[in-house]
């Protein structure tokens, strides 16, 4: 169904246009609903603190199906993907969302962006905007990412979110070791592949 609609949509042309990239692969979907207006900031993270792989050609398209006051929308680091590879959170501590992912790791834990922000609003260059029903975000998916609140004045939100990736995405393996998350991803590290190497694993659709 997804790739009907990611067909009917365009979307492989139009992120082959961002990147200029030959190919184009459907990395997966997500789906974020936050209802009775209460639900709080989803931590700040980078997904490929999530997956073996890094590099230019990667992105996620956020698409909310309501309208959405900045305040209520995604916040973005400017830039971020280009610099620190940190932790991932672990997402299991709702009082510590820096708590980390990877359990022996050289990737520093993720900062403390909301305390920061707290104790000085221009600390991090955090960017988002007001989103009107058919808008979407468009942002590299190793870039530090996270909020989108919902609250008594917005109290609900459905959130689609398509991930991608083309020629320039590169075999970057994951820590070994422990993993504090919901769920096992010890096991996506590819043996057989050489750190920098393409990577285009063949489960993945290829849309062009
Ligand atoms: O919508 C959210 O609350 C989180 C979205 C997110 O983390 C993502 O798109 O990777």
């Amino acid at each position: 169904m997804h790739l009907a609609t990611i067909k009917e949509l365009g979307l492989a042309d139009f992120v082959a246009s961002l990147w200029d990239s030959e190919h184009v692969w459907f990395l997966g979907e997500e789906l974020f609903i936050k209802k009775g207006g209460k639900a709080g900031r989803s931590p700040w993270h980078q997904d490929t603190s999530y997956m073996p792989a890094n590099g230019p050609h990667l992105l996620n398209i956020w698409i909310s199906f309501e309208k959405l006051p900045r305040k209520n929308v995604l916040e973005i680091v400017r830039g971020s993907h280009r610099g620190t590879q940190y932790n991932g959170t672990s997402y299991t501590d709702a009082g510590d969302k820096t708590k980390p992912l990877w359990l022996e790791t050289d990737w520093p834990r993720l900062p403390d962006i909301e305390a920061d922000r707290a104790t000085d609003p221009t600390s991090w260059d955090v960017i988002s905007w007001d989103l009107q029903p058919g808008d979407a975000l468009v942002f590299h998916s190793g870039a530090l990412h996270g909020g989108a609140p919902v609250t008594p004045d917005c109290p609900e939100r459905h959130t689609l979110v398509f991930r991608f990736f083309g020629d320039q995405l590169f075999y970057r393996p994951l820590p070994t070791g422990p993993v504090d998350f919901s769920y096992d991803i010890t096991g996506l590290n590819d043996p057989s592949m050489t750190p920098g190497e393409p990577y285009h694993p063949s489960y993945y659709d290829q849309l062009r």
